[in-house]
């Protein structure tokens, strides 16, 4: 297997408007970041991933863009956003931008000349249609066709109607975003996550869906279109191999049986993708909002299938939380009794897996989803939509906030806690855009850099553990401990080191872990004191990683 910087890297993600806020308006921006680079650079992880700072009416905070080439005013100027990649690139980290490209803002040129006109060059960067050729559903409630008043015709639109889809049949939209990619690039940035790009090529016979099947209309409706491979292939040949970079692609829909397509070192597409098999693993038939339980085994049959599925020939990033889905210790772990421990318990999952990891903002110490009382405390569009679906079919809204609670996306997107002064040291302003976790009092960075034996250390050290064991890398990976409900174990290995580890996914003490015989171990991690002897229980969330002596 090829060795590569970005198969080593460990990324971290940067929501800008909820990292840190400079200026004193509630907003967190550039500057902010920049303020933060050596925080970042002393936890160890080697590239930023910035969600978008464009320029944007933020219906989608930043994912609906009206200016490719510009930063957001509230985030900063392109000279921010210069300094910003000088001190990344100073400190001897990458910085990685998000190209949201299956889509623009409803504001953007383009889409205004293209509504403004059935004649208008800039007609077809879009799709539309005189009336909806087909039942599908947008991603933020209602239908994903939008009647337009100006031509009396209908636009698609996959997310929200200021999201309309870009026509990526129309060469010129493709010539159009590899312009605006060869912009950054030249400006010297480090890659691209490009958001929801199986969505790119559309199937032009319009297919219905299955209206009570989201999850699956996202994989054979809107994902892995005809023309998909054929535009990323010539993407990579007009822009991305020309550069030094690392591509990871959001992969929502795309099957551990696709995934080569994508990633396969032979594909000449993208570096890897984040795939979304456990990412809606408690999605039930109605959805994100219509939560179901989930169980370990099919967490860990997720990790199986895509390590056989992408083998040695392809590559996957690792990630249990992003901007979109709750807080990992929330949804993964148990963020009461045992926040701290099973916090440590993920990271030792996502920092001894085989792929590239990926840290969300705040996880490093430990932060928690928020439990807002009110509707009006919420500020992502696709939950505000759905309450206002939800009143309109006259459901009871007391159900759904405690639905929100669980699976809204606000609950990684309030304000980072640096410390336990006023809106947790994020914002000098009265008023954040969005209230802060009450729990910032006890978490939040400075309580984490005064307390030796905090999750903030634990990722410290994971991480540098990591980067001297590059069999943790590229290493091979089995389960071990088939069907267990609570335990998580497998084998990493190869000819430069093998490791156990052993993951107690429960509140209660257990025993009984399948221990290799005839093995000489060491302790190499854990997230409890450990003695020398080998013990056959795991306490409470306890994460024990051996390393074999050879
Ligand atoms: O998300 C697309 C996506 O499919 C999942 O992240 C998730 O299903 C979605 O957020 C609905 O719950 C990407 C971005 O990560 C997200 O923030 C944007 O809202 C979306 O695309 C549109 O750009
Ligand atoms: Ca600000």
């Amino acid at each position: 297997m090829a060795r590569s910087w970005w198969k080593e890297a460990v990324i971290y993600q940067i929501y800008p408007r909820s990292f840190k806020d400079s200026n004193g308006d509630g907003i967190g921006d550039l500057r902010g970041i920049i303020e933060k680079l050596s925080y970042l650079k002393s936890l160890g992880v080697d590239v930023l991933w910035l969600s978008p700072i464009y320029e944007s009416p933020n219906d989608d905070n930043g994912y609906d863009i009206s200016d490719y080439r510009a930063i957001l005013p509230e985030f900063g100027a392109m000279a921010d956003f210069e300094e910003l990649l000088e001190g990344v690139h100073a400190r001897g980290m990458k910085l990685v931008m998000d190209l949201v490209v299956n889509h623009s803002s409803d504001e953007h040129p383009w889409f205004q000349e293209s509504r403004s006109s059935k004649g208008n060059p800039y007609r077809d960067y879009y799709f539309w249609e005189p009336e909806p050729p087909n039942n599908w559903k947008s991603f933020f409630g209602g239908s994903a066709w939008q009647y337009d008043e100006p031509t009396g015709e209908y636009y698609l639109h996959l997310f929200s109607r200021k999201q309309p889809d870009l026509n990526w049949e129309n060469r010129k939209v493709r010539e159009e975003v590899y312009s605006l990619m060869r912009f950054w690039l030249d400006k010297g940035i480090d890659g691209f996550r490009m958001d929801v790009i199986p969505f790119i090529s559309k199937r032009l016979d319009w297919p219905d869906m299955d209206p009570n099947d989201f999850s699956s209309a996202i994989e054979q409706i809107y994902a892995n279109g005809p023309r998909l491979h054929e535009f990323l292939q010539e993407m990579n040949q007009k822009v991305l191999s020309h550069y030094d970079i690392m591509t990871v692609g959001e992969a929502p829909g795309v099957p551990p049986h696709l995934a080569n397509l994508y990633v396969g070192e032979d594909r000449g597409e993208l570096n890897m993708i984040f795939h979304f098999g456990h990412m809606m693993l408690d999605w039930g038939a109605g959805g994100k909002f219509d939560p179901k339980s989930w169980s370990l085994n099919e967490f860990k049959e997720v990790f199986n299938t895509w390590h056989k599925a992408v083998g040695q020939k392809g590559w996957i990033s690792i990630f249990l939380d992003n901007h979109d889905f709750p807080r990992l210790v929330s949804r993964w772990g148990n963020d009461g009794e045992y926040r701290v421990e099973s916090a440590k318990l993920l990271a030792t999952l996502l920092l001894t897996m085989r792929g590239t990891p990926s840290i969300y903002q705040g996880t490093e110490i430990g932060m928690t989803n928020v439990s807002f009382d009110n509707f009006q405390d919420y500020r992502d569009l696709e939950t505000i939509n759905e309450y206002r679906e939800a009143k309109e079919r006259g459901d009871d809204v007391n159900a759904l906030l405690q639905v929100v609670h669980q699976v809204g996306r606000d609950n990684v997107r309030t304000p980072m806690q640096w410390d336990d002064s006023p809106n947790a040291g994020f914002t000098t302003a009265p008023e954040p855009w969005i209230k802060v976790n009450p729990n910032y009092r006890d978490i939040n960075v400075k309580a984490a850099l005064a307390n030796p034996n905090s999750i903030f250390y634990y990722y410290r050290q994971m991480l540098r553990l990591r980067k001297e064991n590059p069999a943790l890398v590229y290493g091979d990976y089995e389960c071990i401990d088939e069907g267990s409900h609570w335990l998580y174990a497998y084998r990493r290995w190869s000819k430069e080191g093998e490791f156990y580890v052993y993951l107690n996914f429960s509140s209660e003490e257990q025993s009984g872990i399948p221990f290799p015989t005839g093995l000489r171990f060491r302790h190499f991690i854990s997230n409890y004191p450990q003695d020398a002897s080998f013990k056959d229980t795991l306490r409470p969330w306890e994460a024990r990683v051996y390393q074999v002596v050879r």
